[in-house]
């Protein structure tokens, strides 16, 4: 490992999982090497971005609930219905910390792998006033490999009933709670449990009135945006979410899912990105 910049440790967190931490002018962060998970990102001078649930686990074998979990190489149970572990492997596999780097504006960059038989992947995050994610999935196996890939963010927000996200209005989208097909019309907005997987890689807003804030959401190479919140009834059977924590986040992921899965010829690559920016909401 190269020298860490200043404002760079690494340590032990919940769990002693081996945790880089970024404390810079710019914003603090936290990211675990098991999952390659970031559990929080807070810009100066704001609420935290990222929400943490603070009955999640952190041991081998059970996802980190919160922050952004990786799911590669399938999303959910996969286009068949039929994997397992849920999400896939990434976010429950302890990953390489392979450098990192400070620019001259004091924004943090690290450089993450994780290498498995048939394929590997790389993870490239930059910590600063903005935060940005790269992830890029390689076939080094001989047969084709089918991948879906999620970065699966669940953001803090203030009440979950009066967040609106903005710039999926006449999005065709496959509502996973009522399990049909639909199309959306004005801004999504959170009225009971909410699970959707839109056609759109868009740009998109979270608006927050209750934190006098908007998180801008911008993607490469997506093709999908989940939006999901559990709501109340099925927060209850959830055992790493406390009851009455259901309001205060909303998770709006970046994806690559089910008809947008890709097929990688062996030797090939493909990358999904996202870049998350914290402005005010006048
Ligand atoms: O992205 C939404 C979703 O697929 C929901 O259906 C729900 O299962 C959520 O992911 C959480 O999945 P997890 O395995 O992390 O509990």
């Amino acid at each position: 490992m190269n020298e860490l910049p200043a404002s760079v440790t690494i340590g032990t967190g919940e769990g002693d999982l081996p945790v880089v931490d970024i404390n810079s002018a710019q914003a603090r962060a936290r990211l675990y090497l098991y999952g390659a998970h970031l559990t929080e990102w807070t810009p100066a001078g704001q609420e935290p971005v990222l929400w943490l649930s603070p009955d999640s686990v952190f041991e081998d074998g059970n996802p980190i609930r919160g922050g952004i979990p990786l799911c590669l190489p399938w999303f959910s149970k996969g286009p068949g219905g039929d994997k397992e572990p849920m999400h896939g492997v990434a976010r429950i596999t302890t990953w390489e910390l392979d450098s990192v780097s400070e620019s001259a504006d004091g924004a943090v960059t690290l450089h993450l792998g994780l290498r498995l038989e048939d394929w590997s992947a790389s993870l490239t995050v930059t910590v600063g006033e903005e935060l940005s994610l790269e992830l890029t999935t390689t076939n080094h196996g001989e047969a084709n490999l089918q991948v879906e890939e999620a970065l699966h963010t669940y953001f803090t927000v203030a009440d979950v009933k009066n967040v609106r996200v903005t710039g999926l209005d006449g999005v065709a989208y496959l509502d996973k709670v009522a399990g049909e097909d639909a199309t959306q019309s004005g801004d999504v907005v959170f009225t009971d449990r909410t699970d959707r997987v839109y056609e759109s890689g868009a740009p998109v807003e979270i608006r927050d009135p209750g934190f006098s804030r908007r998180i801008e959401i911008t993607n490469e190479a997506s093709a999908n945006t989940v939006v999901w919140n559990p709501w109340e009834e099925t927060t209850r059977g959830m055992a790493d979410i406390p009851d009455n924590a259901w309001p205060g986040f909303v998770c709006v992921e970046t994806a690559n899912v089910g008809g947008n899965a890709t097929l990688l010829a062996p030797g090939s690559h493909t990358t999904i990105g996202t870049t998350y920016r914290v402005t005010p909401l006048e």
